[in-house]
């Protein structure tokens, strides 16, 4: 098999505008471009194991929310390639992070430890956050991964901002912002590209470009051919790749990442992926009422896991089945051992809600506090 060495041969195979999706593994397993070095059977099972991880984090997480212990999520199953490859693309702790709600698998590929995020689906003591944000929407102060948002696309401007505070202060840090295809609708997102294509910051734009914005598809959402077309017009490189090809996000991500970091200006990623599972646990996905079966089952066709599985045998290193299954048992193992951890430390006390934004607490907020403290029985 062909393997491509030095940073000559990546120029010519990551170009930005491309007509179809960069790729360079098919479902088979087969390379359709020399795969480069460092995708040693070695790096490809830690992949793998990052994807089966949010694979597995998804389905224990809905049982969680069947059980009634958490009240929100919204699954990235199908989109693991995508959110895996960006995270190993860039440089973990060190660049800033402004993710979105469904980017759980970006989390664990920077290294967030999954008992922080099962904390954050719980709002127990252990949050971060301490219950105050929305069940799923994730952050992780030590991991630079910036509070998700609900309201969609509202993370661009400030994601621009970051980056141009990075270039004012000169230092090799980047910015990463990722969005759905939906929130390219936002004036937000328009904001935020305008703006970093005109101060030149070092933000790197990642679309995830799952199809589907809930029930709205993409052939309604934009005019546009695709997304990256849109990066010409804020003077910054568009690139298309395959978003369930771990090898080629990882490729491309890094790619435009060192561009961006070497001082180039911003650039934008769209990664062409699928989401099979529902929008949220508030989805009528399960009825069928805007997507058909077929396509949901085409997709599932093209699953990025089993994509990584048909790379490690076409290379000599499979995964076999009982080795797939100790994996996913310890995964769980590890998700129960969390849960019961979070659990156990208890939920927040109602008064933290007027704590850590006032140091001066605002009259209507104090009446508030009054109230609420009149409401649970007068405890102090
Ligand atoms: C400003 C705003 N408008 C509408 C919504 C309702 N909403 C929640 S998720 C969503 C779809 C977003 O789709 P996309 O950006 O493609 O991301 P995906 O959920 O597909 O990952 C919408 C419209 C919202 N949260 N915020
Ligand atoms: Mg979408």
């Amino acid at each position: 098999m062909a393997r491509a060495s030095g940073k000559e041969g990546l120029g010519q195979m990551i170009q930005p505008f491309t007509a179809d999706p960069i790729r360079f593994v098919a479902e088979d397993g087969q390379p359709v471009l020399p795969l480069p070095e460092r995708y040693t059977p070695a790096l490809l099972r830690e992949l793998h194991h990052l994807m089966l991880q949010g694979r597995e984090f998804d389905r224990k997480l809905i049982t969680l929310l069947r059980q009634g212990r958490t009240s929100f999520y919204s699954q990235a199953s199908g989109m693991e390639a995508t959110q895996i490859g960006l995270a190993k693309a860039i440089r973990a702790r060190h660049d800033w992070v402004w993710g979105y709600y469904r980017d759980q698998v970006l989390g664990l590929g920077l290294g967030v430890p999954m008992f922080t995020l099962i904390s954050q689906c719980l709002g127990s003591n252990t949050d971060e956050c301490r219950g105050r944000q929305m069940p799923h929407h994730f952050s992780a102060r030590d991991y630079n991964f910036v509070s998700a948002s609900s309201s969609i696309a509202s993370q661009v401007p400030p994601a621009a901002g970051s980056a141009m505070a990075q270039k004012y202060l000169g230092t090799d840090e980047i910015t990463v912002v990722t969005f759905g295809d939906g929130a390219t609708s936002e004036g937000d997102w328009h904001a935020g590209m305008n703006m970093a294509g005109a101060m030149g910051a070092p933000c790197l734009f990642v679309c995830e470009n799952n199809q589907w914005a809930i029930s709205t598809h993409i052939r309604h959402q934009t005019a546009s051919e695709n997304i990256h077309v849109k990066a010409r017009a804020y003077g910054m490189p568009g690139f298309y790749v395959d978003g369930n090809d771990v090898v080629a996000v990882m490729e491309v991500c890094h790619h435009a990442a060192e561009w961006v970091r070497a001082g180039n200006g911003p650039a934008l990623v769209e990664c062409l992926t699928y989401r099979v599972g529902s929008h949220s646990n508030a989805d009528a996905d399960a009825e069928k009422s805007y997507r058909t079966r077929d396509e949901v089952n085409e997709w599932l066709g093209r699953d990025p896991i089993q994509r990584v599985e048909n790379l490690l045998e076409y290379l000599g290193d499979p995964i076999s089945a009982e080795e797939r299954a100790g994996m996913i048992a310890a995964i769980h193992k590890q998700i129960d051992e969390d849960v019961l951890r979070a659990e156990a430390a208890g939920y927040p006390d109602w008064r933290i809600m007027f704590e850590d934004v006032y140091s001066d607490l605002p009259d209507h907020l104090r009446q508030q506090e009054v109230m609420l403290r009149e409401e649970q029985g007068g405890q102090a």
